[in-house]
C-alpha cells in the first residue's frame, strides 16, 4: 500500500498519462520491479490519444498488426483486430483488454490532471499536485503524456463572437457532432483534416475546407481483415516483431534497398502504382532515397500530384490541391479514404488560404479576403502544440526551482529524449530528441519503457540515489539530432510541426530524432551497457527505497516476457 507523508500519497513511481506508454510503464514498474506505482490520467478513462481523438474518420495510420504491444506473445495471440487500420473504439478496447489482463486499473486514477511536479532535493522526491487538490510524492516521475496531445486552436480574431458551434478534432465531444444539413467549415489539411473531411461531407449540408498548405496523401485502402490474414498475424508474431523492432520507423514493413536511379522511369512508375494500389504508409518505402535525395523525392511527389489531378474533376480545385510546396513525406504524410474524391461532391468547396487568407471569424462564419463564408460549425483540424506543449501544461521544476519552461526556452534540450539535467529521476517517454513521432508509436514506446525500467532497476540495485544527464551530453545529443535532421529532406519543410512552426512564438527547433529507431535502440542499449554513459549518478545516500525481491526478476528479460 502507498504510505502518506504530510498529507501526500507516497509512492515509488508516479506515471502521468494512461495511453500506450503509461499502461505499459505501470505494468513494468509494478509487476516486474515490484514498485508502488500509480498512473494519474486527466481523461475519464485510459486510451491517451484515442480517448480524446474521436473526430469523424479518426483512424490509426499504422496497420493493426503493428499498432500494438510486442512484449507479450500471449497478449497478441488473444487479440483479434478487425480492420487493416484500427479506429479509436477498437484501440481503446485493446488497451482496456491489456489493462484487464494485467489488472492495471486498480493503480490508475482518472479525471486527475497533474498541475505541478516539483523536485524536493532534500528528500529526493518529486512532489506532485493535481487539479483536484490531491498531493503525491514519488522517487521516480515518468511522463507518458503523448507527443501530440495539446490541442492548437489558432488565435484567429473573432472566434469568441462566433455564434455557431466550434470544435477541435483533438478534443472531440464523446457524444459526437450532428452535421446533418449544417454548413461546416474545416480549417486544416494535415493527417487529421484529410481523414475528417470525407466523413463530414457525407452528412453535412455543405463543407468548406480551408487549406493553408496543400498536402500529399496516399489511399489507405482500409478494409476488414480476412480470417487468413488474422491467422497469419498470429502465426508470424516473432517475425512481425522482429521487423518492427529493426526498421527505421517501427512499422512492420521494410524500406526498399533500391534507389530511384536504379530503375528505368517505366519501372519506377509501375512500382509507385503498385504501392499506390496497395495503399498506406508503405508508399514511403518504395525507394531508399525518397527522404534524402530531392530529385528522387520529386518523382514520388510528381506521381502523387498527377493522381490528384486525375481524381479531382474541377481543374482549378485540382491545381490548388496539387500545388504542394514541400518534398513528399517531409511533413508527416497522411493517408486517406476518398479525400481527393470528396472535392468532386457538389456540397464541398475548397478555399486556398494562400491566395485568399482568413481575415477573421465573424459571428456567422469565416471572412476571407474575398468575402464571407457563412457557417454553422467550425472544425479546427489545426494540429497540436507538439512534443513540448503537454509537458508545459504541467509546472515542472527541478533542482533549485529550475523550471522546464525556462530550460527549454530556446527549444527542447534533452539527452536521448529521456532526461534533462537538474531534473533527477524524471523520465520523459517519447520526449523531444527521441524517434517518437517519426515512428509507429507503440514500438518506440515499448523501447523507452523497457529502457527506463532497466535503468530504475539498475539504480536500485546499486544504491544510486539519482540519475540525470550531464549538460555536455545534452549538448552533443542536440547537435546529433540536428545533424540527423539536416541529412534528410525533413529539414526542408520548415513550416512543419516537427519544427514547432505551427504554434505562434514557439522556438523553431527540429524536435524528433530522425536517425532511425533501429539505430537509436542500439545506441540506448550501448549507453546502458557502458554504465549509463553520459548520465550522472548521485551515490551520496542509499536509494530511499528498499530493494524488493521481485525487483530484478523481469527487467532483464524484457522484451518478450
Ligand atoms: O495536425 P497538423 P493534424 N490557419 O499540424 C493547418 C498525428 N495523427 O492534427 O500546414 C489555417 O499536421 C495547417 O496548415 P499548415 C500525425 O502525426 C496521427 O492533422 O501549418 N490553417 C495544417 O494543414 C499528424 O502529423 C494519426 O500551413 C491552419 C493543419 O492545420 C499529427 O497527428 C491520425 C492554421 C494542421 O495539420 C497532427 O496532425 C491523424 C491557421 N491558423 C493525425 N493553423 C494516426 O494515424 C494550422 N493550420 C495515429
Amino acid at each position: 500500500m502507498p504510505t502518506h507523508d504530510s498529507g501526500a500519497t507516497r509512492l515509488d513511481a508516479l506515471i502521468i498519462g494512461a495511453g500506450f506508454a503509461g499502461i505499459y510503464q505501470l505494468h513494468c514498474l509494478r509487476d516486474r520491479l515490484g514498485l508502488q506505482a500509480r498512473v494519474l490520467e486527466a481523461g475519464g478513462d485510459l486510451g491517451g490519444t484515442w480517448y480524446w481523438n474521436r473526430y469523424p474518420g479518426a483512424r490509426c495510420d499504422s496497420e493493426s498488426h503493428a499498432y500494438r504491444y510486442f512484449f507479450s506473445r500471449e497478449l497478441s495471440d488473444e487479440w483479434q483486430s478487425t480492420e487493416r487500420y484500427p479506429g479509436p473504439a477498437e484501440i481503446r478496447a485493446y488497451l482496456g483488454h491489456v489493462a484487464t489482463k494485467f489488472d492495471l486499473r486498480r493503480d490508475m486514477q482518472f479525471d486527475t490532471r497533474v498541475t505541478a511536479a516539483h523536485y524536493d532535493a532534500v528528500e529526493n522526491l518529486w512532489r506532485v499536485d493535481t487539479a483536484r487538490g490531491e498531493k503525491f510524492s514519488a522517487t521516480f516521475l515518468i511522463t507518458a503524456v503523448g507527443c501530440i496531445s495539446a490541442a492548437n486552436v489558432p488565435d484567429i480574431p473573432g472566434l469568441k463572437d462566433f455564434r455557431g458551434q466550434w470544435f477541435h478534432t483533438g478534443e472531440w465531444p464523446h457524444e459526437g457532432v450532428d452535421f446533418r444539413g449544417k454548413r461546416v467549415g474545416q480549417i486544416g489539411t494535415g493527417s487529421t483534416g484529410i481523414q475528417a473531411a470525407p466523413v463530414i461531407a457525407e452528412t453535412a449540408g455543405h463543407l468548406t475546407v480551408f487549406q493553408r498548405t496543400a498536402n500529399y496523401s496516399v489511399p489507405a485502402r482500409n478494409a476488414p481483415l480476412t480470417a487468413e490474414f488474422q491467422r497469419w498475424v498470429k502465426d508470424n508474431f516473432e517475425q512481425i516483431r522482429a521487423v518492427a523492432q529493426t526498421t527505421v520507423n517501427g512499422h512492420a514493413f521494410r524500406i526498399s534497398e533500391r534507389r530511384v536511379a536504379d530503375v528505368s522511369p517505366a519501372e519506377r512508375e509501375a512500382l509507385y502504382q503498385e504501392a499506390w494500389d496497395y495503399g498506406g504508409l508503405q508508399f514511403r518505402g518504395t525507394f531508399l532515397d525518397l527522404l534524402t535525395d530531392r530529385a528522387a523525392n520529386s518523382t514520388a511527389a510528381e506521381f502523387i500530384k498527377a493522381r490528384i489531378r486525375a481524381v479531382v474533376k474541377d481543374p482549378a480545385t485540382a491545381e490548388d490541391l496539387a500545388d504542394i510546396d514541400h518534398p513528399y513525406s517531409a511533413k508527416r504524410p497522411p493517408i486517406d479514404s476518398n479525400y481527393f474524391e470528396t472535392f468532386n461532391r457538389p456540397n464541398v468547396a475548397l478555399v486556398n488560404l494562400r491566395r485568399d487568407p482568413i481575415e477573421r471569424i465573424t459571428p456567422t462564419g469565416i471572412k476571407t479576403r474575398s468575402g464571407e463564408h457563412p457557417l454553422d460549425i467550425i472544425v479546427f483540424a489545426t494540429g497540436f502544440d507538439a512534443m513540448t506543449g503537454t509537458l508545459f501544461k504541467i509546472d515542472i521544476r527541478g533542482r533549485a526551482g529550475r523550471s522546464l519552461r525556462d530550460y527549454w526556452r530556446g527549444g527542447p534540450r534533452t539527452y536521448l529524449g529521456l532526461q534533462m539535467p537538474d531534473f533527477p529521476n524524471l523520465f520523459t517517454i517519447t520526449g523531444p530528441g527521441s524517434p517518437s513521432v517519426l515512428t509507429n508509436m507503440p514500438v518506440a514506446i515499448e523501447q523507452h519503457v523497457e529502457w527506463i525500467t532497466d535503468c530504475i532497476a539498475h539504480l536500485r540495485k546499486n544504491g544510486i540515489r539519482t540519475i540525470e544527464p550531464a549538460e555536455a551530453s545534452v549538448h552533443s545529443w542536440g547537435e546529433h539530432v540536428e545533424e540527423c535532421a539536416r541529412a534528410t529532406l525533413l529539414y526542408d519543410a520548415k513550416h512543419s510541426w516537427y519544427f514547432g512552426a505551427n504554434v505562434q512564438g514557439k522556438p523553431q527547433v527540429f524536435m524528433p530524432y530522425s536517425g532511425g529507431l533501429h539505430r537509436y535502440r542500439k545506441l540506448c542499449a550501448e549507453i546502458a551497457a557502458k554504465g549509463y554513459e553520459g548520465f550522472a549518478f548521485d551515490r551520496t545516500q542509499p536509494a530511499s527505497l528498499p530493494v524488493r525481491a521481485a525487483e530484478f526478476a523481469g527487467a532483464a528479460a524484457a522484451p518478450g516476457v
